[in-house]
């Protein structure tokens, strides 16, 4: 199972892209509201209960001081996949991005893109994949749909 937690319910409507690529692929996750500011306690109870509760990787989105990543980062040893969201007063989602991107050595958050929850979500179902031959048979052949995409647009082009 994907866990999916965002710093407020404002990031739903980029995060929620990770919820439809879970859908697509037949992935279950669980979904939370949890902040690293306004709800520190439960940050950690989240975190450290996250393995007995099935999740095997976490998507966690934030902007602006975007520490939820790296927070949850810090008391699991769970894979955490970092969305910075850009936020309404972001100074374009640069502090966002590197809240989330500038790690220190030994706590690993991996980042993506700016709202790049899609990518996230993508990534996450890929780490399960890896033990799960249903999954990476699923990823396979959206390979081949994203092939099959360009092929189309390539003949568009040409017509
Ligand atoms: C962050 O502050 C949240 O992740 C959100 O991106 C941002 C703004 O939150 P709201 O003020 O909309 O609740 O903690």
């Amino acid at each position: 199972m994907v866990g999916i937690i965002m710093g407020s319910i404002s990031d739903l409507k980029v995060m929620q892209e990770a919820v439809d690529a879970c859908n697509e692929f037949g992935v279950p996750y669980e979904i939370d509201i949890v902040s690293a500011h306004r709800t520190p306690l439960k940050m950690i109870e989240y975190a450290r209960t996250a393995r007995e509760r099935g999740v095997q990787v976490i998507v966690a989105g934030a902007g602006g001081a975007a520490h939820l990543p790296g927070m949850v980062a810090s008391v699991t040893t769970l894979p955490v996949i970092g969305v910075p969201v850009k936020s309404s007063n972001s100074i374009d989602g640069w502090d966002s991005v590197l809240s989330i991107l500038q790690m220190p050595g030994g706590v690993p958050v991996a980042t993506v893109a700016l709202n790049g929850a899609k990518n996230a979500g993508l990534l996450a179902i890929q780490i399960i994949g890896v033990g799960n031959k249903e999954i990476a048979d699923k990823l396979q052949a959206y390979k081949i749909a994203l092939e099959a995409k360009v092929e189309e647009m390539s003949l568009q082009a040409k017509a």
